[in-house]
């Protein structure tokens, strides 16, 4: 069977850390895209030479010319600008959907069948300027946050415990943004509800610290932001689609008739297979942790207002 094809426009951190673990896992072969000569095709050199080390077979190519997408199944998008300390993330929204304008009409003429995600900030207006400049059914078009938010999310609630991460669910929906909504009820381990096995006040502050655990790392590292976590949550969605394996994976994805929602993009359960959102999985929220939802909704409705598309 023919290796899928996976193609990542913009080679940045996110983006080569991304075509790393996808070559690692042996997802697909993948195309690194970038605007800086050379680069994507200098990366995607140095991560085939570590697959002999490493033990993988996967062919990672890098190029400045969108011709070379052509035939992708999947489609990434982290080009843009991240942010820098003392940044949000609506700021970068002017810059990010000028270059998003671009870079969605090449995967429209290179590769009009594919599925795409977008991981560029700010998230979630970001994947709803990719679904309408692409023209694409909502399906196709999926924002990665929540993977990322949840899997941080985990990681706490494992340090906090002392316990394997492999044994730690966890659920964060919303927006991705300092509104997101961690779901402290819908975190287990090995199916105990967190609830139990912590207290009221700790719960709350793993979730606090997950809200603002992307501006965490902004303000350590000072010249960027994350980006291992990030590419690992778009290799977990990138495996989902291209292995059909109905991961249920919280995303932004288009909602609308879901969640009581006319139509926007936000992050909730979603199962992921071959034809990229193939079930939104509405799951039943308290009054508070709908408050807090509607809260994140009606922050990125005011910025996807604000783009007039
Ligand atoms: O959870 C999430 N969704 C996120 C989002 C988690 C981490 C990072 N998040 C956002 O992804 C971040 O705020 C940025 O908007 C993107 C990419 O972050 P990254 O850390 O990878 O940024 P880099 O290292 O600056 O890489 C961006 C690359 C860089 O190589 C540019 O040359 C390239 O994008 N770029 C382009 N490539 C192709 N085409 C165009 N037009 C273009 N413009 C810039």
């Amino acid at each position: 069977m023919a290796r899928k094809k996976v193609s990542i426009i913009g080679a940045g951190h996110v983006g080569a850390h991304s075509a790393l673990w996808i070559g690692l896992k042996e997802i697909a072969d993948v195309v690194l895209v970038d605007i800086v000569e050379g680069m994507p095709a200098g990366k995607a050199l140095d991560i085939m030479e570590a697959s002999p080390v490493a033990g993988f077979d996967a062919c990672i190519a890098g190029t400045n010319d969108y011709a070379d997408i052509a035939g992708s199944d999947l489609v990434v998008i982290t080009a843009g600008l991240a942010r820098k300390p003392g940044m949000s993330r609506s700021d970068l929204i002017d810059k990010n959907s000028a270059i998003l304008k671009g870079v969605v009409a090449e995967v429209v003429r290179y590769a009009p069948d594919s599925i795409i995600i977008v991981v560029t900030n700010p998230l979630d207006v970001m994947v709803h300027t990719a679904w309408k400049l692409s023209g694409f059914p909502p399906e196709r078009v999926i924002g990665m946050a929540g993977a990322l938010d949840s899997s941080r999310l985990r990681a706490f609630i494992a340090m906090e415990l002392g316990v394997s991460v492999e044994d730690v669910q966890a659920m964060v929906i919303g927006g991705h943004a300092d509104e997101m909504v961690p779901l402290g009820r819908y975190s287990t381990v090995a199916g105990i509800p967190l609830p139990q096995l912590l207290s009221a006040e700790r719960i709350d502050a793993l979730m606090e610290r997950t809200k603002k655990a992307g501006g965490e790392i902004v303000a350590l590292l000072k010249t960027g932001s994350a980006y291992y976590a990030p590419s690992a949550a778009v290799a977990e969605m990138a495996e989902a689609i291209l292995k059909d394996k109905k991961r249920v994976i919280p995303c932004a994805v288009y909602c609308k008739d879901r969640y009581g929602l006319d139509g926007v993009f936000v992050g909730v359960p979603a199962k992921l297979g071959s034809s990229g959102v193939e079930e939104i999985i509405e799951i039943e929220l308290d009054s508070r942790e709908r408050a807090d939802f509607d809260r994140s909704v009606a922050a990125i409705r005011e910025l996807v207002a604000g783009l007039g598309l």
